[in-house]
């Protein structure tokens, strides 16, 4: 492209694509985020301000003397990104100090709107003891967090007033205090996050990535808790109005790296961090095919990843315009699809569904390393 590696504008930092991560590779190959994935190709992203300067294939074998011929600066950030990219992710303490949220296996969030006009369950739920109902029916379905969001911010959403989105959530947080799993709060709004914390929840789910409201840096940081910072494009009422970027990927990793920079400087603890691609917020059908394709490259922010693919949009423009409650079998076939990316959170509606969509596939990942541990034994080496 525009630059070669001994030419690269100050500052330069890497977005890193592994290409083709999968299970079975030989040895050689370098693990995705400590999870059980590994991948021996990578495209390495020189970016330069969030957009793509010069880019490079290479094999898992070439990488030591790809970095060794970066100028040091550009050199460092490559390995600091490369590191990222391997790192286990340590389990994220929850608020409350007693649980964490641990990554052995990908984890489900069961999406609990009690909102009036959520664009595919809206309604349902409005009523306390129906959504206490829900919420209890995907934690028996194996939910390892329920998340509770009283604001609806699909596209051409009308906000709400905060008095009216705690009054919706907190008779719900309040009854699922004590539940078997945590609870999310699902608001931009600090005064929210703050009633949802004290009402038992144990995280913040925030799509405007603590931007949104002034004082909501402050309250993470005060409540020690986590925090899922999702990448958005404008504000829910207007921003599926023709959304335009250079280079999708690298823009919002980007994003998510200086939301992250924020958050430490705020003094939300870096352990507590996890990021979010935001499918479908201002992002156009392309759009979400390329993040859901270059997802894995978000585990260099060195962050936990959740995604919310369930019923979207994306999935009706891909499959006969089907209406959102007849997305289910798209939102597992592209939920799976992240799951072989990496992806350590599901954000879903169809709870049952995806934890059985998991066992398969988990399943079939068992059957793999015990055929290959008996090919081992059984054999010796020719
Ligand atoms: C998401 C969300 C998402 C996170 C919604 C819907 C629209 N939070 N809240 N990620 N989507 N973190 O559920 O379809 O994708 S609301």
């Amino acid at each position: 492209m525009k630059h070669s590696a001994g030419d690269l504008p100050k500052g330069t930092d890497f977005v890193l694509l592994p290409l083709a991560p999968a299970r079975d590779l030989p040895a050689g190959a370098m693990p995705l985020a400590g999870g059980p994935l590994a991948f021996a190709h990578l495209r390495a992203i020189a970016i330069s301000e969030g957009r793509p300067v010069a880019s490079r294939e290479m094999p898992s074998s070439e990488i030591a003397s790809w970095l060794a011929a970066l100028p040091p600066p550009a050199r460092a950030r490559a390995e600091r990104r490369l590191d990222a990219l391997q790192a286990p992710r340590p389990p994220v303490p929850l608020a409350g100090g007693k649980r964490t949220l641990g990554f052995a296996r990908p984890l489900v969030m069961g999406i609990l709107n009690v909102t009036p006009d959520s664009f595919s369950d809206g309604g349902r739920f409005v009523d306390p003891a129906r959504a206490l109902a829900q919420a209890q029916a995907m934690i028996a379905a194996g939910a390892d967090i329920i998340d509770v969001g009283g604001e609806s911010t699909r596209p051409g959403a009308r906000p709400v007033w905060e008095e009216e989105e705690r009054e919706r959530i907190l008779p719900v947080i309040e009854a699922l205090a004590d539940a078997a799993v945590p609870v999310s709060v699902d608001t931009r709004h600090a005064r929210v996050m703050e009633a949802a914390l004290d009402a038992g929840a144990a995280m913040v789910n925030d799509v405007s990535a603590l931007t949104h409201d002034p004082d909501s840096l402050a309250v993470v940081a005060a409540r020690d808790c986590p925090v899922v910072l999702m990448h958005a494009r404008g504000e829910p009422q207007r921003m599926q109005d023709n959304p335009a970027y250079e280079d999708v990927l690298t823009e919002v990793f980007a994003y998510l790296d200086a939301r992250i920079r924020a958050c430490e400087a705020a003094g939300i603890a870096r352990e507590r961090l996890i990021v979010d691609p935001g499918i479908g917020f201002g992002k156009t059908l392309r759009h979400n095919l390329t993040l859901l394709n270059g997802l894995a490259a978000l585990h260099a922010l060195g962050a936990p990843l959740l995604v919310g693919v369930s019923r979207k949009r994306f999935i009706g423009a891909l499959a006969r315009e089907e209406v959102p409650a007849r997305r289910l079998a798209g939102s597992l076939a592209a939920a799976l699809a992240a799951v072989d990316k990496g992806v350590q959170i599901l954000r879903v509606h169809d709870v049952a569904e995806t934890v059985q969509a998991l066992a398969v596939h988990q399943g079939l990942i068992d059957g793999l390393l015990m055929d290959r541990a008996a090919v081992a034994a059984a054999t010796r080496p020719c």
